[in-house]
């Protein structure tokens, strides 16, 4: 082999050797970029997770969007079935409490309470054009979707009211909803969604307009219980159905990371 077929392949080896190098700097660049981006998004997840449970123990208050970077977090919360696995676990406590703790006394003023949004009817499709509560609350465009009449039941909460129905509970529906404007959209809506046989759907009559969540729902149940009634149990999304005043004997709390009721 003569001097120039030797140059000509430590030439070859050299670039080789070249291209070797700068595929594996690139690489590692690749792998950094990864693991920083698996971080930031594992960041992105704990705090959000955090914060979903804030909300949810009552320690954050008065909120009126969720934060923009948990939107898909909240979406996948909402729709991955956590969500749903969430309710059916707090629904399994509801029966427990009944069958260990509920003696009802069968007068027929055995009562128990529930919500209507997000609590019997879902409104997972206009929040989830609502980039899951990313956007502010909007009365109008609810309103408009609440006489559309398009929220489905909530299967396990469903099957709960039917359970207590037939056991001889008086469930009352208690809504903030606007009595006036939204009753028949509110009452078709629940009847083709299955809610039948319950005691009453008290909602929001003229007098109580602009009254905060907490205040009237608490004198509604005040009107309850001054009739007889005794409320073994009350459940809800919000907090502000479940404090106050003759808040019942145990209350439930569903979740709802999407919006925020004062
Ligand atoms: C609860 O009852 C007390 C005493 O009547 C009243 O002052 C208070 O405003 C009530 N709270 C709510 C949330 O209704
Ligand atoms: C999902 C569902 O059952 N929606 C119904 C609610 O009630 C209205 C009437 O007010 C029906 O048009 C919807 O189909
Ligand atoms: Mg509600």
């Amino acid at each position: 082999m003569g001097w120039w077929e030797r140059m000509k392949i430590s030439k070859v080896l050299v670039i080789v050797m070249l291209m070797a190098v700068t595929v594996e700097v690139s690489m590692g660049k690749h792998k950094k970029r990864d693991s920083a981006e698996t971080t930031s998004s594992e960041a992105n997840y704990n705090y959000c997770l955090s914060w979903r449970m804030a909300v949810e123990s009552n320690n954050m208050r008065g909120w009126r969007t969720i934060p923009t970077q948990c939107w898909r977090y909240i979406q996948s919360y909402m729709v991955g079935g956590q969500y749903t696995r969430d309710i059916s676990l707090i629904v399994d406590q509801i029966y427990a409490y009944l069958d260990d703790s509920v003696s009802p006394l069968a007068d027929g003023f055995d009562a128990w309470v529930f919500d209507v949004d997000d609590t019997c009817l879902s409104n997972l499709f206009y929040y989830q054009a609502k980039r899951f509560g990313c956007d502010p609350y909007n009365p109008t465009e609810f309103r408009l979707w609440a006489l559309k009449g398009e929220s489905p039941a909530i299967p396990a909460v469903l099957q709960l009211f039917n359970k207590l129905t037939l056991t001889g509970f008086k469930v009352m529906l208690i809504t903030g909803r606007d009595e006036e404007t939204l009753f028949d959209a509110t009452f078709d809506n629940l009847t083709q969604e299955g809610f039948i046989g319950y005691e009453r759907l008290i909602m929001r009559s003229p007098e109580y307009r602009g009254q905060g969540a907490m205040m009237f729902k608490s004198e509604m149940r005040k009107q309850l219980i001054e009739q007889g009634y005794r409320i073994w149990g009350n459940v809800g999304d919000q907090w502000s159905d479940l404090q106050g005043n003759f808040t019942g004997d145990r209350t439930f709390k569903l979740p709802n990371p999407m919006y925020f009721v004062p």
